[in-house]
């Protein structure tokens, strides 16, 4: 099932990234720069351990994790998190935790398209990767 994410992806929109950052505690400056930045995406799997690789002009970050176990992650804003993803009807569901909080990011293909969902309390940030 996870196939169907393999591969290359670029950003082609993003809506409410701004208010989503915002809410995770991103500092002014890395919201400017994450606004800005339109990353590539590149997932691969080798055997049951999957990557997602997100590149931007300003920084590369990687994750490298199995369906259902807990890992721990350095967020592209310097966040020290644990995150858990599983594979729900279809849907990549991450569900990362830091200090007392917790934001759900779900990577869904809609019309050959990756959609990002990422919520965190009542705000949600929408957005959209074509395969490169
Ligand atoms: C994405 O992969 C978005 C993932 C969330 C990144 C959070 C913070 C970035 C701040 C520079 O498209």
């Amino acid at each position: 099932m996870t196939e169907h994410f393999l591969g290359t992806w670029r950003l082609i929109s993003s809506e409410n990234f701004e208010e989503y950052m915002k809410e995770l505690g991103v500092s002014f400056s890395q919201r400017k720069l994450g606004s800005l930045a339109k990353p590539t995406v590149i997932i691969t799997r080798d055997n049951d351990v999957i990557t997602i690789r997100t590149e931007t002009v300003f920084k590369v970050n990687q994750i490298s994790f199995r369906l259902g176990q807990e890992f721990e992650e350095t967020t592209m804003d310097n966040r020290h998190a644990k995150s858990t993803i599983t594979l729900d009807n279809g849907v990549l569901v991450q569900i990362q935790k830091w200090n007392d909080n917790l934001t759900i990011i779900k990577r869904k293909l809609v019309d050959s398209n990756m959609v990002l969902e990422c919520t965190i309390n009542d705000v949600t940030s929408t957005r959209v990767y074509t395969r490169a």
